[in-house]
């Protein structure tokens, strides 16, 4: 495989993007020390600069559960095109996806559209910490929220793949409202709401973790989070910008059975354009402006585009729950074929190999993975026309769009790494 135009251009990126990338997680070096220039995607395939074809496993970080280019979708936009592409007021659209939300998620009897999964989350704590009059945040080690200052603690994703502990540029009065405790750790959570209880105005959680690589939540974990922030009065926020509309059409909260006070969504629900939300119980979503005191706004929110591709996504997805058994089995069938000496931990169509002894359960597991293996491993797959995240602390997303061939090329792949 060449890649020498993805070369070049990383070089002319570089000199006015900071790393040539507008998200550091995509900064990876791949075959030849770059990472791929993306031209085109159709369905579970990429093309490169170089003319390489991969098998997409990133899917854009999540939103293309049914790939690139999925026709309902590029319709819903093609039909936004004839009408206009920004109002800066309310439309019919925002109220449909806004619906669909609730009804996927009831536990969001109101929701608020923003245009990134950060925002999403800062909103939120926001909103908690209005709602509550209290300023802790209790998040948990290596859980990646977006780059929210006050979250920017002990984070995953990028974070944890750079092994930047805690980011410059966030002053420590804003770090010291966060409380960053072991994930899977029913005791230390105990621990914290008996020193801090009546301070916490929030416990902010991936509800199945991607952003250190995928580690599902103990029952017991989950029970102390609903127990806890009943008892001592804190809003529970499951951070679902990824797990929503992933890990089943409800999200994670569906498949656990859980109805937290607020939730997060982003990546599904805009079917690869710029769109998140937050909502939870109206008597909380009610303190939000213009009918509460908690301000929070955004130009472009609902945009509608993005919520007339977010909205065909959903309803294809509500309209065949069947792609979740199907996306189900082919990530169960290549995990099946993970190397040996690895750790694998899949939540449906989710997944990581770990290249370490299981179980990994938390970060402090996680971070003892080979993470030179680990890159072996990425480079090998590269080299076989298959794109895994570029990360050992980032999850891997299989979508409808992945057929037979493109799984029995990804197993071949796996099976002949050493
Ligand atoms: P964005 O602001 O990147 O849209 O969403 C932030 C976010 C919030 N919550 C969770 C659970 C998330 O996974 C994310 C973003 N996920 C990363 C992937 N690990 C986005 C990739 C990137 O940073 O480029």
């Amino acid at each position: 495989m060449k890649f020498d135009n993805s070369a070049a251009l990383l070089e002319r990126a570089r000199q006015i993007i900071p790393g040539g990338v507008n998200s550091p997680v995509r900064a990876f070096r791949g075959v030849g020390g770059v990472p791929p220039f993306i031209v085109r995607g159709e369905g579970c395939r990429l093309y490169d600069a170089d003319g390489n074809e991969f098998i997409d496993y990133i899917g854009s970080w999540g939103p293309l559960i049914l790939g690139h280019r999925f026709p309902p979708v590029m319709d819903a936009i093609r039909e936004i095109l004839e009408v206009g592409t920004s109002f800066g007021a309310p439309t019919e659209r925002e109220i449909e996806l806004a619906e669909m939300i609730r009804d996927a998620a009831p536990s969001c009897e109101m929701v608020r559209l923003v245009n990134s999964g950060t925002e999403a989350t800062m909103s939120a704590l926001r909103v908690a910490r209005g709602f509550t009059g209290r300023d802790l945040t209790i998040k948990f080690e290596g859980c990646y929220h977006g780059h929210v200052d006050s979250l920017l603690v002990k984070a995953g994703s990028g974070m944890a793949t750079l092994g930047i502990a805690d980011t410059a540029g966030v002053p420590e009065a804003f770090a010291a409202t966060t409380i960053a405790l072991p994930y899977n750790s029913p005791e230390a959570l105990e621990a914290a709401f008996k020193a801090h209880g009546d301070k916490i105005a929030a416990v902010i959680v991936e509800p199945v973790v991607g952003n250190m690589g995928c580690i599902p939540p103990s029952r017991e974990f989950l029970d102390a989070m609903v127990r806890l922030t009943r008892q001592y009065g804190s809003v529970l926020i499951f951070d679902e910008v990824m797990t929503g509309f992933r890990v089943s059409y409800g999200g994670a909260q569906e498949m656990f059975g859980i109805k937290p006070d607020m939730s997060t969504f982003g990546k599904v629900i805009g079917g690869g354009l710029p769109i998140a939300a937050y909502g939870g119980r109206a008597e909380i979503m009610n303190r939000v402006a213009p009918v509460g005191n908690i301000y929070q706004a955004g130009t472009l929110s609902g945009n509608p585009l993005a919520v007339a591709s977010g909205l065909a996504m959903l309803r294809h997805l509500k309209s065949h729950p069947e792609v979740y058994t199907q996306i189900d089995k082919a990530a169960k069938a290549i995990c099946d074929a993970a190397p040996k000496g690895t750790a694998v931990n899949r939540v449906g169509s989710m997944f990581t190999m770990f290249f370490c002894e299981g179980p990994v359960t938390s970060w402090d597991t996680a971070k003892g993975a080979d993470t030179e293996r680990f890159k072996s491993l990425h480079r090998h797959m590269l080299e076989s026309g298959v794109y895994l995240p570029p990360s050992q602390f980032e999850a891997a997303f299989v979508g409808a769009a992945h057929d037979d061939e493109a799984i029995a090329a990804t197993v071949e792949a796996l099976r002949r790494f050493e």
